[in-house]
């Protein structure tokens, strides 16, 4: 299996990531902007296939949009990188300082509106399939500042009035809502993968609405982001994902993906490339403060290499016969059989025989299991 990434593996970047300049809290930028242009070129000469945008990240260099958008296309036309995904800075600007749907200010909130329907319209025209909602300023610092149900009314407004939107323009976009528990807000509205699935049940237009998980959001809440996806994936919600690095819960570090809980990236990749996801792998990651403009593109490799390492290391795994007598060893198998036979009546359950005690002895050999994939991980095998 080839580490070198081609189109076929679907790789794909927001402009905003290898675009960071690096300004943080607690210090000014260490690199200067990045021209889309430059990026598309160089991102499409690493491998990649596709490169995402916020609306504002098209003026990272050029302020009048119509050259930008003008220049961005003719990148993506020479290049031949496609654009899998958009979305809108509703964090950036003061304006949405309290938040963009869910502002109290009315006014801010139906500006926030009309933001996004301009990049709707630039989304469906650059091809764009899936459109993010990153409410990274919808939320709160104090519980005195939100009647939480009534901020969720506005957010469910703002949403099912978009997903109106793109269904009357005849848009082939649906929407892919990323949760975050904290930062910047002290607390974020729809904080897991849980919280967010709970809000699209609500939806006037649910069935165009999924998920965009990011792997270090769901992990700075402590979560564990396989079972995240699993239950994305089992919903069938997960349109989108975000890859990147996170150590455990701390400030959102969007790090390389890989660079983090390299053993949660594993089981991540063999669920992505076995479970049935056909999206785009999608890295918002930042390259660290401490990364010189040379080393953002060692970063953007970074990102593609451990992925394809990681596939090439959960196949054989997978293949492994010691791991598959050890996945029956531990009756993973039989999970998948339904407890109740099909048309078994009450009473033949019920009068069922069953050893209580020889039961509870039963082990399950899972740290067997747990050390092969250790040792496919670290190619001891
Ligand atoms: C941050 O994790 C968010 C924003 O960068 C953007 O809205 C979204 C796109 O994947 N991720
Ligand atoms: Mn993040
Ligand atoms: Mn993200």
């Amino acid at each position: 299996m080839s580490l070198t990434p081609t189109p076929a593996d679907r790789f794909s970047f927001g402009l905003w990531t290898v675009g960071w300049q690096a300004r943080d809290p607690f210090g000014d930028a260490t690199r200067a902007p990045l021209d889309p242009v430059e990026t598309v070129h160089k991102l499409a000469e690493l491998g990649a296939w596709g490169v995402t945008f916020h609306d504002d990240d098209l003026l990272a260099v050029e302020p009048d949009r119509d050259k930008a958008v003008a220049a961005f296309r003719k990148a993506l036309d020479a290049t031949g990188m496609v654009v899998p995904m958009a979305t809108t800075n509703l964090f950036t600007h003061p304006v949405f300082k309290d938040g963009a749907f869910t502002s109290n200010d009315r006014d801010i909130r139906r500006y926030a509106l009309r933001k996004v329907m301009r990049n709707l319209d630039l989304a469906a025209e650059l091809g764009a399939s899936t459109y993010v909602f990153w409410g990274g300023r919808e939320g709160a610092e104090t519980d005195a500042a939100k009647d939480v149900r009534v901020a969720l009314d506005r957010f469910r407004e703002g949403i099912d009035y978009l997903a109106g939107y793109v269904k009357d323009r005849g848009y082939q976009i649906r929407f892919a809502l990323e949760p975050k528990p904290n930062e910047p807000r002290g607390d974020i509205l729809l904080p897991t993968i849980g919280h967010a699935l709970g809000f699209i049940s609500t939806l006037e237009h649910h069935e165009m609405v999924g998920l965009n998980p990011e792997v270090g959001h769901e992990q700075m809440a402590g979560m564990n982001f396989v079972h995240g996806i699993a239950q994305a994936l089992w919903q069938g919600k997960l349109f989108h994902i975000d890859l990147n690095g996170q150590h455990g819960p701390k400030y959102d570090q969007d790090l390389v993906f890989g660079h983090g809980d390299v053993k949660s990236a594993f089981f991540l990749v063999d669920l992505l490339e076995h479970g049935g996801y056909e999206g785009p792998r999608h890295f918002d990651y930042k390259p660290t403060r401490t990364e010189d403009a040379a080393d953002v593109w060692v970063s953007a490799a970074a990102n593609m290499r451990t992925y394809l390492l990681l596939k090439e290391r959960a196949k054989a795994f997978r293949a492994d016969p010691d791991v598959q007598e050890a996945i029956r060893a531990s009756r993973i198998d039989e999970l998948a059989v339904p407890t109740v036979a099909p048309g078994e009546s009450y009473e033949s359950l019920r009068s069922e025989e069953f050893d209580l005690d020889a039961a509870a002895a039963r082990g399950y050999h899972y740290t067997r299991l747990d050390q092969l994939a250790i040792e496919h991980l670290m190619g001891a095998r």
